[in-house]
């Protein structure tokens, strides 16, 4: 029997890292070609692969096609053992979604440090130039459930788990760089009334809806999250190009034990992109998984995501010199009042192995600090520094959640901890405890473990604000007044297409007084797209100030990098299209660091102009212009004519203008152009590729033709 078991591969290993789980082998994989076939008695199908298939007892299962009955027509036997332990199971293998950022898609990678901090922390990982760190990444976003959409108008989660030296550091961020509320006491009320309302259950992943905007019209510390909320922050063309912000003041304390205040910031190397809100429902109708595909297509092409880390430092005398508090996580540092240092880069270059074990299982925690990193009187973190931990109990099941690979730091760990669910590692010896004299030198404390920074606490027990937490709208206006002229259209609109959706009129009234106090303007904008009357300003506990000086750099538009590295241009073509175009287009894109995607009326491609046959990357039905960003129209003159009779080539074109896309396009392309309703030279953005791609390359990397966008929407 021994022997016999050695011959089963699957059963020498409980976990392989690669290639999936035990009796899963690789080549059971449909990419590697199919294995032998047999039909059983019932006309099911066996396979024969050479590898094993066991009961999780490592039992071999002869078949796993039919039930053990009582004759071929007779009732199920309990006696079943290979069924029960499958079902049983199954009914197991959903564990309590995360109650926020329950949707997530993550990979891993690796920090690499580019700048020595010593001068300002401790913390080994950020020491020496060259020094790398893996780390695990999972972007999220807040409302819907683990199975909601991709592209709901929400804040993302931005959480880096850095595997130290000296344990897991967790930065546990978001895509914008303030919060809603000022008070953790206050974070379950903020979820529950964004979250479906509790008697009805919908709506999923959506803010639109009169619980949400009713907390946030008596939250006025919310308004300046709210504009960044209804900004095209929200809404991101990809998680590649989204910034992440650690939100809070934390703080580094160096090898002398001084410490310096910090803030995170996270940004993309290859920019940042949102995509317009037309678009963004469209996508979460044809591909609710719009970013999880692209995240692990990026990765597994190839096409690393990056993203540089920066430090905004500053001292507490610099702190206190600001005309906000820095403990107060409703409020930002502008970069012009403290520049950003660079400290390194994160490269996510791997996709993960399984995306329950990893993605799933995955539990960060703010609290997960490492030496020469510290906190700060935040009350907002430090609520999230009891949360984490609490939250992870219940929906892992277990206090041993830091044994799951994903979890585990990959430096040495011991302690005298031991025991509980599921425990996974076999501690030896007969001592559990410290300090003692029988376990002959385990672990102890040492001097080089982690010390809080000595900082002075002192007070009297109060729940009560600090008076420098109460300007709550003059940076929302320092936001807004930073903005272009189109990022201001997009807030104005998100805000009459939200409010236009609550129902209770004075909720409405309640937010637009609150709009008031952050400009006027704006508020009368949004009351006229809404058709009210704008009311007055609700009362202010600190009026706004005045003058405000404007920040570039809180705007997408000024700071978006000319470049299509990183992007998708689609090109849509038909029997017959020219393959020149296509190749020439191919090259060039691709010189940018773009992929070209075929788009054709069938799934099986088209036979060009020359006879050859052409593949698609997808099906035209299946493959809508909101997945791109900038299309080519190149098809034939006999196959533009038959599109102009197909829906989806149509709404193609219109699509990619409404959404100020830059279109390419043959002259053969005429007869679908003019049924679109497109001008072949209506603007800069519409671009003829006869001659050849260059002209709308460069277009392209512009990005989208905001100009346009009066000539297909209400600009409030
Ligand atoms: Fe939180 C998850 C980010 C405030 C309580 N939070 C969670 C995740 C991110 C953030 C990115 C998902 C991590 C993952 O991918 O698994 N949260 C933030 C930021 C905040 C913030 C940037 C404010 C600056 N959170 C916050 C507060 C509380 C929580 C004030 C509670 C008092 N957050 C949680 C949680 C979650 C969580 C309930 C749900 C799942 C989890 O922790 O692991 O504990």
């Amino acid at each position: 029997m021994a022997s016999k078991s050695k011959s089963l591969p699957s059963q020498s290993k409980n976990v392989e890292p690669k290639g999936g789980s035990p009796g899963a082998p690789k080549s059971s994989s449909p990419k590697n070609g199919s294995l032998k076939t047999s039909i059983g008695k019932g006309g099911e199908t066996h396979q024969t692969s050479g590898v094993a298939f066991t009961t999780n007892q490592g039992i071999p299962v002869s078949d796993d096609q039919n039930s053990l009955r009582g004759g071929t027509r007779g009732p199920t036997l309990l006696e079943d053992f290979v069924l029960r332990e499958k079902i049983t199971h199954f009914d197991h293998e959903r564990i309590p979604e995360r109650i926020v950022h329950a949707r997530g898609s993550a990979a891993h990678g690796y920090f690499e440090t580019e700048v020595s901090m010593s001068k300002y922390t401790s913390a080994s990982f950020l020491q020496k130039k060259g020094t790398r760190v893996p780390v695990f990444t999972r972007f999220s976003t807040v409302a819907g459930g683990s199975g909601s959409v991709d592209l709901p108008r929400d804040v993302r989660g931005f959480a880096v788990k850095f595997y130290t030296d000296q344990g897991n550091f967790d930065l546990v961020g978001n895509n914008i760089p303030v919060f809603f509320i000022q008070d953790a006491i206050k974070f379950p009320d903020l979820i529950h009334s964004v979250k479906m309302e509790p008697d009805r259950g919908f709506p999923q992943a959506a803010s639109a809806h009169d619980t949400f905007w009713d907390f946030i019209s008596l939250m006025p510390e919310s308004t300046h999250m709210i504009m960044w909320a209804m900004s095209d922050r929200a809404i991101p063309r990809s998680l590649r190009m989204i910034d992440g912000f650690g939100v809070h003041t934390f703080r580094l304390v160096n090898d002398e034990g001084v410490s310096t205040f910090v803030k995170f910031h996270w940004r993309p190397t290859i920019g940042c992109q949102s995509v317009v809100w037309d678009e963004a429902v469209k996508i979460s109708g044809a591909d609710p998984d719009f970013h999880r595909r692209d995240l692990w297509t990026a990765i597994d092409t190839g096409a690393y995501p990056e993203w540089e880390l920066f430090f905004q430092l500053f001292s507490e005398e610099d702190a206190k010199k600001f005309d906000f508090d820095v403990l107060d996580p409703t409020k930002l540092i502008p970069e012009e009042l403290v520049p950003l240092t660079k400290v390194g880069r994160m490269v996510l270059d791997r996709n993960p192995d399984n995306f329950f074990a990893e993605t799933e299982q995955v539990a960060y925690c703010p609290a997960n600090i490492v030496p020469g990193i510290d906190f700060s009187d935040d009350p907002l973190l430090q609520g999230r520094l009891f949360s984490y931990l609490d939250t992870q109990l219940s929906r892992l099941g277990s206090s041993n959640f830091h044994e799951l690979p994903i979890n585990a730091p990959k430096c040495p760990m011991h302690n005298f901890q031991r025991d509980g669910h599921m425990r996974t590692t076999v501690p030896k010896g007969r001592v559990a405890y410290e300090p003692n004299t029988l376990d002959g030198g385990g672990a102890r404390e040492t001097p080089k473990g982690y010390v809080t920074h000595p900082r002075a606490v002192s007070g009297v027990a109060v729940r009560e604000r600090s008076k420098s937490f109460s300007d709550h709208f003059t940076q929302a206006k320092l936001f807004f007044s930073s903005q272009t002229e189109p990022e201001q259209n997009h807030i104005v609109a998100a805000l009459v297409f939200e409010l236009g959706k609550v129902e209770t009129p004075a909720i409405r009234d309640r937010v637009l007084g609150q709009l008031v106090n952050v400009d006027a303007k704006l508020a009368k904008r949004v009351a006229d797209g809404l058709g009210v009357p704008l009311p007055a300003a609700v009362p202010a506990a600190v009026p706004t100030k005045k003058n405000v000086t404007p920040s570039p750099k809180l705007s997408l538009l000024q700071n978006a990098k000319a470049t299509l590295q990183g992007r998708v241009v689609g090109i849509l073509v038909t029997d017959g299209t020219d393959p020149a175009v296509v190749d020439r287009t191919k090259k060039t894109v691709e010189k940018e660091g773009a992929k070209l995607f075929v788009v054709a009326p069938k799934a099986s491609g088209v036979k060009l102009s020359n006879g050859k046959a052409l593949a698609a990357d997808g099906a035209l039905a299946g493959s809508p212009s909101v997945f791109f960003d900038a299309v080519v129209l190149a098809p034939s003159t006999e196959g533009a004519k038959a599109l102009t009779k197909e829906g989806a080539a149509i709404d193609f074109v219109r699509d990619a203008f409404g959404h100020l896309k830059v279109v390419g396009h043959v002259k053969s392309a005429a007869a679908l152009l003019a049924k679109a309703g497109v001008e072949a030279n209506a603007d800069r953005g519409v671009v003829a590729v006869d001659d050849g791609p260059e002209k709308f390359v460069g277009e392209a990397k512009k990005g989208r033709v905001f100009e346009r966008e009066p000539e297909v929407r209400t600009v409030y």
